[in-house]
């Protein structure tokens, strides 16, 4: 199965790196506009030549707690690096939005995915996505990002988090967005407790008969610090075992801060695999 991101055309049998680009405030070195693009990109250059297929850019954090981002705050930020890594690197840009204006702006940019943590939900974001024709990946969330991790619960993870999936791709596909254009992903880490999310690494396998590509994120989620007693800049190790499970267990793209050793981990399972067929 490929799946054309954009003009790039990239296998889905495969395992992919997706290198994670903030650009939050917060992730400058200096809070001046052009700072901001110059530092993105190089940031993006490195994780592309350590074999990022795909550039991550985010400019809302998710975080609980996290103020909010207005639409142009969040056109601003995003926009500018979005247009220097699609200008600059050869990759794949994908945009970590819900926001339906920054799908259609950077759509017109030349990115070639976007990244919706809230699977489509805000008002004409489905419509924004049918009409940029692009790939998007749905994902699952229960709650909201300032509520999620209050108390998380579930009759069966695995069933649950499909279901919501499988109702967003109807929703999908009944507004006109092509099949072959949707990726799933079960949210590590939104809305679940520790105990629902291994369940869901140990069950990833079985989205695959949803049949459609899987992305995921693993790394330095909370839940490898309570596995590992790790803080969250010692969590590579676990970050990697974490990136190790899923692509054995079929993930396409593995959205990850350490792109270098998660390629390394990846090209590993990729070489296993193909000796074993
Ligand atoms: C994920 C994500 C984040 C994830 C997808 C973090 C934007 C939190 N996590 N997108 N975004 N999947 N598709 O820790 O798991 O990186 S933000």
């Amino acid at each position: 199965m490929q799946i054309d991101f954009n003009g790039r055309t990239l296998t889905m049998d495969q395992c992919h790196v997706m290198g994670i680009l903030n650009v939050t405030p917060d992730s400058f070195s200096d809070g001046g506009q052009y700072t901001g693009v110059s530092d993105a990109l190089f940031r993006a250059r490195r994780m592309v030549d350590e074999g990022a297929a795909f550039i991550d850019v985010g400019g809302e954090s998710t975080r609980p707690g996290a103020a909010p981002v207005s639409v142009q705050e969040e056109l601003d930020r995003v926009c500018p690096v979005v247009e220097a890594v699609v200008r600059e690197l050869d990759v794949v840009v994908s945009v970590d939005t819900s926001t339906p204006e920054l799908m259609a702006a950077t759509a017109q940019l030349g990115a070639g995915l976007i990244n919706d943590v809230r699977a489509l939900n805000r008002p004409g974001a489905v419509e924004a996505v049918r009409q940029a024709g692009l790939p998007v990946c749905l994902m699952h969330m229960q709650g909201q990002p300032v509520d999620m991790q209050v108390a998380p619960r579930y009759q069966s993870v695995t069933r649950q988090v499909s279901a919501f999936l499988m109702d967003r791709v109807r929703v999908a596909e009944e507004a006109g967005i092509a099949p072959e254009n949707i990726l799933l992903d079960p949210g590590f880490g939104f809305g679940k407790n520790l105990q629902h999310n291994l369940q869901l690494l140990a069950t990833l396998d079985r989205f695959r008969v949803l049949g459609y590509p899987l992305l995921v994120g693993l790394s330095r989620k909370s839940m490898l610090g309570a596995v590992t007693g790790r803080e969250v800049t010692e969590r590579l190790p676990a970050s990697l075992a974490a990136a190790t499970i899923a692509a054995m267990k079929g993930a396409a793209i593995i959205r990850v801060h350490d792109v270098r050793e998660t390629v390394d981990a990846v090209r590993l399972v990729s070489a296993v695999k193909e000796a074993g067929l």
